[in-house]
């Protein structure tokens, strides 16, 4: 049996024409269904269903043999334990900084003053201000960022930005896009040694029709 990991919604939706091109179709609907696992039409294939951030996780100990995740996921992560393959090249977004229309961004990083930066994704942020050489106060969220400039709660947000509209309903822009993210394909490393004979065509199929 192998076990593949995903989360509902766009990398669900933007996995599906992969499994498609590896012969592998999902018997139900997850935005219809209650059912955590899967079945596919391949006795031998299923797909579980778990939260984005814990892809890598169920991966890495082998609770699925391998599964789809967005970069951001696996900086964060550390993608211990974890063979990627492939970008995929779905789920696409940029990390970029943003900060309300009125505080100056570029005047705070000039005059090297303490920012204070609100973000799900420290570890990114953290290094991405290292890098720069900028001294950051990081406070951790775990829901929508956009409102800790608002509040006060923050100077600025490091956050995952597609279209750009939850940040214009917000009054925020965006001030630097660093990093260009999509979504990896990754495999249980002992997975990879144990099941190649089953997993080896799913690779190579999934390779095969990764989107432009
Ligand atoms: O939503 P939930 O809390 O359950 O989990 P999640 O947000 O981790 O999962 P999901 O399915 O929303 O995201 C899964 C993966 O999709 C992420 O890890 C990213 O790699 C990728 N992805 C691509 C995105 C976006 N685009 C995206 N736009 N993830 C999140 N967003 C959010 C962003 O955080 C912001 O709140 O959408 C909002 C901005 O969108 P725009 O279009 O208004 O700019
Ligand atoms: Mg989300």
């Amino acid at each position: 049996m192998l076990t593949l990991a995903l989360s509902k919604g766009r990398i669900f939706e933007e996995t599906l024409p992969l499994l498609a091109a590896a012969g592998i179709t999902v018997l139900e609907d997850p935005e219809k269904s209650r059912k955590l696992i899967l079945p596919t039409n391949r006795d031998d294939v299923r797909v579980v269903l778990v939260r984005a951030t814990d892809v890598p996780t169920y991966v890495q100990y082998g609770g699925a043999d391998l599964g789809v995740a967005g970069k951001d996921v696996l900086l964060e992560h550390g993608g211990e334990g974890l063979y990627q393959p492939l970008d995929l090249n779905i789920a696409k977004c940029r990390m970029s900084v943003a900060v309300r229309k009125d505080f100056d961004y570029a005047a705070a990083v000039k005059q090297g003053s303490r920012i204070r930066v609100a973000t799900k994704y420290t570890e990114v942020a953290r290094q991405h201000f290292a890098d720069k050489g900028v001294h950051v106060d990081l406070i951790k969220l775990y829901g929508s960022m956009e409102l800790a400039p608002l509040t006060g709660l923050a100077d600025a947000i490091v956050d995952l930005v597609s279209t750009g509209s939850t940040l214009k309903a917000n009054h925020l822009v965006e001030v630097e896009h660093f990093m260009d993210i999509s979504s990896r394909l990754v495999v249980n490393q002992a997975a990879l040694k144990l099941k190649r004979d089953q997993l080896k065509p799913l690779i190579d199929a999934f390779a095969s029709a990764i989107p432009a």
